[in-house]
């Protein structure tokens, strides 16, 4: 059983999605994350261990391994596609409730902004770690957040700006987010942003990479 799960990290580890998928190249032909969940399930492994133990611990490693530049954007998004893929057979599970999320976690690039690359790098890092996650697409008003927070209640928030006209559109969305739920934690990151900015702001968190937020987000 171990083994199996093992397997299951590696892949999403190197971004192995399945049988066909000819990346990375010392795994040709061998099955992926996608025949290796199926597997799992019909041996009777837990869902809640193939995402806690398989999926999350492959995320992680790469997600350690892009931050100390020791692989690049393509690998990472390999990795988020053999989880994504793999994650589809725990769906019917995490319907029923049997998987548990740590929580949920609203994202989306700030208002008047396009860039999505980065913003979508960070949600499948947060999915892959075992959170909910709303993404809330590009161009998106603190309205938008607003609606959200609403509905989930004790929801992290995570915003993305690559411009610096669009960042300065974080403080007032901040400032918003706060006044209406306190508790809130928001999280912000781009190209352009500094730690020095986000303390300006008064979010809670900066990271310059995916896995600094996921790191933040699983210590609350
Ligand atoms: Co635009 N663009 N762009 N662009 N674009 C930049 C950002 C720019 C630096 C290019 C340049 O001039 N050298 C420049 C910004 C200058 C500035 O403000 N200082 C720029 C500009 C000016 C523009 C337009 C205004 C151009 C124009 O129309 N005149 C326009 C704006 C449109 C708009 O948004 N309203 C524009 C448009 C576009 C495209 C649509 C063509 C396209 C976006 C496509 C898309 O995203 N779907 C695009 C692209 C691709 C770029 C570059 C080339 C690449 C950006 C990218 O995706 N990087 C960029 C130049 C460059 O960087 N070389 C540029 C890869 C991505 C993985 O990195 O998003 O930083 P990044 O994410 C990182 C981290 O920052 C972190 O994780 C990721 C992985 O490490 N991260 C977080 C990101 N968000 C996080 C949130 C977190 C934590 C970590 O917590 C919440």
């Amino acid at each position: 059983m171990s083994n199996l799960i093992e397997r299951l990290a590696y892949c999403v580890e190197h971004g192995k999605i399945n049988k066909v998928s000819p990346y990375p190249p010392g795994m040709k032909g061998e099955d992926g994350a996608d025949e290796l969940t199926v597997q799992a399930l019909q041996e009777g492994i837990p869902p809640q261990d193939l995402l806690s133990k398989a999926f999350e611990v492959g995320m992680e490693r790469v997600g350690k391994k892009f931050a100390e530049n020791k692989v690049f954007v393509p690998q990472l998004l390999m990795s988020a596609k053999a989880m994504t893929t793999a994650m589809e057979h725990l769906k019917p599970f995490f319907m029923a409730g049997d998987v548990k999320r740590k929580g949920v976690f609203l994202v989306g690039t700030v208002k008047g902004d396009l860039h999505d690359i980065g913003k979508n790098l960070l949600a499948m890092m947060v999915e892959g770690n075992g959170w909910e996650v709303i993404d809330l697409g590009v161009d998106v008003g603190v309205d938008r957040i607003m609606e959200q927070l609403e509905k989930h209640h004790g929801a992290s928030v995570g915003m993305s700006a690559l411009l610096t006209t669009t960042m300065v559109n974080m403080e007032g969305a901040v400032k918003e987010i706060k006044e209406k739920y306190p508790e809130t934690k928001i999280l912000v990151g781009g190209a352009p942003l500094t730690i020095d900015y986000c303390r300006k702001i008064g979010a809670d968190f900066y990271s310059p990479d995916p896995q600094g937020a996921v790191e933040y987000l699983n210590s609350l």
